[in-house]
Formats: structure tokens, C-alpha cells, sequence
């Protein structure tokens, strides 16, 4: 495969970029190799620098779940473009998105924009702490709510693939108001909360884990956190930044069935531009400036290009609730394929999906917490990885992401995955 161009770009990009990229899980670090620089997608396809074409499971990290470039998002942006790119000052488009927020998530009654996963998540701890006047927070191993310093003590994502996951910079202090449970245990959240009694804020969890591979809450655990955190007054959390309006029109909450007291969201609200919101009871949002005194602001939230291309994939999503039974139908035959293709060469690795977000594990444990998907055998993603490239599939440069299904994938999309999957395992196992 010819990487000529992205290899000169990527030598380029060291010395202007930090590591040469603007997210560190796009460098290829855990899986070897140089990153291939992107130069256009359409639909499931990506083309990179070289001319290379790719089938596309990574979706920019999840947003785009209608597959890159839709047409109808397209023709949202040009028509906001007419208008003008920012303001500064509150548009009708705001508004139209909170009300499709709050109409389709049902916990969410009121809700406010923001750029990105980590400010939503950043935010919604603030508000949080500011309602409950407690200072701690409860989160689980493996799981990743975005860059705040607060997050960054055995987070998932890019920091658990670079094992980094206590980033140096996290002060000692901050440190010391995040507690941290074991996901899909509730005995741990339990003895948290019973050391230390009365100070907890908030718990925030993603309901099915995406930043340790795919993990989902089981729902023993998921509504017993709930009953706690009600008991407690504490806080939940619930951070649906990749799994809001993937799993469900409603997000994860729609599947588990709970109702959490504020929801984070991010990737697909925004059609692929940067847009984050967190969400929820009244209560607590009015707490909000200018509403309220706790403070959060920025200077690009909610703005006019962001909301056209976030309004119109909530809007498809709202007039077409049938895509999620398409986007089932389409990971279950992908499913399939793999777990008869690890059948045929023997090897009982792990395949967890929820709707079409999933991850093939290379461990034959039964992955459902940290320590399990840890076990993996990362390595050997590496070369599995680079096996799947080779041929034309791209995949999350890393055992500990999700890789998602969109509408946009075929089922020739799919076979040709199949069959690729098939021919690296077969590698790489014998
Ligand atoms: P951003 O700040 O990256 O928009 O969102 C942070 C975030 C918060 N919560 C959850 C559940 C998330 O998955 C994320 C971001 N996800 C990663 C991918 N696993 C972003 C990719 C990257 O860091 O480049």
C-alpha cells in the first residue's frame, strides 16, 4: 500500500504538532506504524492522501453514524453558510436544537450547548457540585468523559491505549475528589459511598462503555446505581457523548431503561462539527449562569454552522426512527460473520456489540469490566489491525475503542469486512 504522501505528512506534522496529530489515539502509537492522513469520505468509504480507499469504521470517533458526507447535512451547512459563520448572540437554530434534544431524550428538560464531549462532561460535574455543595465524584475504571483533569485518573480511550490513564498535570488535590469504582460492581460504589459519607456530588458513568472496547452496564448494576444515587442524593451522570443517539433515538438510557439526572452528549449532535450539550432535570440545570450562579460559558456554543449540521442529524434521526432497526440488522450480520470466522479458526475471542458500536477483544476472557478487557492481547491487535488496513478496512487504531456501523455501510461493505477479518485471523492465529 502506497503511504508515500502520509508518511511526508506526518514527518511534517512532528514538527509543528505534538506527535504530529491533534488527538493522541490518532497517531497509531499502540498499534506501530505511521497514521494515514485523511484527505476526503463519502458515505462508508474514506480516501486517504495516497488515493487509498478504505471501508470506514471509526466514523470520526462516532459522529457519523448516516456514514461521512450525507447529502442532506451537507445541504444544512451550505444553506447556514449563506448566513454568516458566527454571531455571538442567541439564533433560532439554538433554540430548534434544545427543543428536539429535550423531545427526544425524555430526562432531558433543559439543555445547554457547548464544543465538545469534555466541556459537556466538564460542565455537568461543575453544576453538579455547585447543586449537591459536595466536592467528590465517583467514575469507573475504563471509562473516559473527555480530558478534564478530573477525568484523567484511570481513564479509558487514548489514555488507557498510551497507558497513561493518571495523566501527569492532574494535581494531587484533584485527584483526591475523584473516587473510583469498578465498572458493573456495585459492592464498590457501595464501600465508596460508605467512606465517604455525605460528600459525593455526583457518580458519572458511561452506560455502555465505549472507551474500554464496548462494555454494557448489566441492568442489575445500572438500576441498583440509580436507587443508590436517589437514596444519597447524589447525582447521576449519565456521559451518552458517544452513545447518545447511536444505541437509541433516546440514547442508552432509552435501552436500560433509566432515567439519569443529567445526560452528556456529544459526536453525532453535532453532524460532524464540534458540538457537545449536557442535559437534564430543571432543577439542576437552572442552576446554570445566567440563570443560576454556577458559571460555564464559551464563545462558539451553539453556533449557527454547528447547530444546522447537529439539527439536521437529529432531525433525520426524529423523521426516521427506523435507521436503528437498519443499523441492528446490519452490526448483527457483521457480528455473525466474525464470531463464525473466530469459530472456523478456533479461537474464542471476545465480541461485544451493543447496536452498531462493538469490539472484537483479543482475550478469550468474557469481557465485562477493566480488568477483563485489559487482559486483551494488544500486540496481536496491532498486527491485526495493520492485517485489516492492508486490505482496506479501518478500524480504531486501538484494542480499547469501539469500532461503529452506519447506515451508509453495504452488505458488500460488510462481506468484503468478513472476508478480511477471516484472512488476518487465519494469519495470525496459525
Ligand atoms: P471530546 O472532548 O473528545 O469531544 O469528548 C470526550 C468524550 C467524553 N465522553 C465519552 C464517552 C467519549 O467517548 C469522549 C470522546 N471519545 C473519544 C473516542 N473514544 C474521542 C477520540 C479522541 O480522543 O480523539
Amino acid at each position: 500500500m502506497n503511504t508515500t504522501l502520509s508518511t511526508h505528512f506526518f514527518n511534517e506534522a512532528k514538527r509543528y504538532i505534538p506527535g504530529g496529530v491533534n488527538s493522541p489515539v490518532r497517531a497509531f502509537k499502540s498499534v506501530g506504524g505511521n497514521p494515514l492522513f485523511i484527505k476526503s469520505g463519502k458515505g462508508s468509504k474514506i480516501y486517504d492522501a495516497d488515493g487509498n480507499e478504505f471501508i470506514d469504521y471509526v466514523g470520526s470517533w462516532g459522529p457519523h453514524i448516516f456514514g461521512h458526507n450525507p447529502d442532506f447535512i451537507k445541504k444544512a451547512l451550505a444553506e447556514a453558510l449563506e448566513n454568516g459563520t458566527s454571531f455571538g448572540a442567541p439564533t433560532e437554530t439554538e433554540v430548534r436544537m434544545a427543543k428536539l434534544i429535550v423531545d427526544l431524550v425524555p430526562s432531558v428538560e433543559m439543555v445547554r450547548m457547548v464544543n465538545s464531549g469534555t466541556e459537556a462532561t466538564m460542565s455537568a460535574v461543575r453544576v453538579a457540585r455547585g447543586f449537591t455543595k459536595k466536592d467528590k465524584i465517583i467514575k469507573f475504571e475504563g471509562c473516559y468523559h473527555g480530558h478534564a483533569d478530573y477525568f484523567l485518573i484511570k481513564a479509558g480511550s487514548g489514555a488507557l491505549t498510551l497507558g497513561v490513564p493518571d495523566s501527569p498535570g492532574v494535581t494531587k488535590a484533584n485527584a483526591a475528589d475523584t473516587l473510583i469504582a469498578e465498572y458493573n460492581n456495585i459492592d464498590s460504589v457501595k464501600n465508596l459511598i460508605r467512606e465517604n459519607k455525605k460528600e459525593i456530588a455526583a457518580v458519572i458513568i458511561e452506560p455502555v462503555a465505549g472507551n474500554v472496547g464496548v462494555i454494557r452496564a448489566n441492568d442489575n448494576f445500572i438500576k441498583e446505581l440509580r436507587e443508590i444515587c436517589s437514596e444519597e442524593k447524589i447525582i447521576l451522570i449519565f456521559d451518552e457523548v458517544m452513545t447518545g443517539f447511536r444505541v437509541a433515538a433516546g440514547g442508552a438510557q432509552e435501552i436500560l431503561g433509566i432515567k439519569p439526572d443529567l445526560s452528556t452528549f456529544g459526536k453525532i449532535i453535532g453532524g460532524g462539527l464540534p458540538v457537545g450539550a449536557f442535559g437534564g432535570k430543571k432543577e439542576i440545570m437552572e442552576m446554570i449562569a445566567p440563570r443560576g450562579p454556577v458559571y460555564q460559558a464559551g464563545t462558539l456554543s451553539g453556533n449557527p454552522l454547528a447547530m444546522s449540521a447537529g439539527y439536521a442529524a437529529l432531525k433525520y434521526i426524529k423523521d426516521h426512527p427506523e435507521i436503528y432497526q437498519t443499523l441492528e440488522e446490519k452490526s448483527k450480520y457483521l457480528e455473525n460473520g466474525i464470531k463464525e470466522n473466530l469459530k472456523k479458526v478456533n479461537k474464542a475471542f471476545s465480541l461485544n456489540r451493543v447496536g452498531s458500536m462493538m469490539c472484537l477483544f483479543f482475550t478469550e476472557k468474557k469481557v465485562a469490566d477493566y480488568k477483563s478487557a485489559v487482559s486483551s492481547d494488544t500486540n496481536l491487535f496491532g498486527k491485526y489491525f495493520h492485517s485489516m488496513l492492508t486490505k482496506g478496512i479501518y478500524l480504531a487504531p486501538s484494542q480499547y475503542e469501539a469500532i461503529f456501523v452506519s447506515t451508509a455501510h453495504s452488505i458488500d461493505d460488510l462481506d468484503k469486512t468478513i472476508k478480511v477479518n477471516y484472512d488476518s485471523l487465519v494469519k495470525l492465529t496459525k
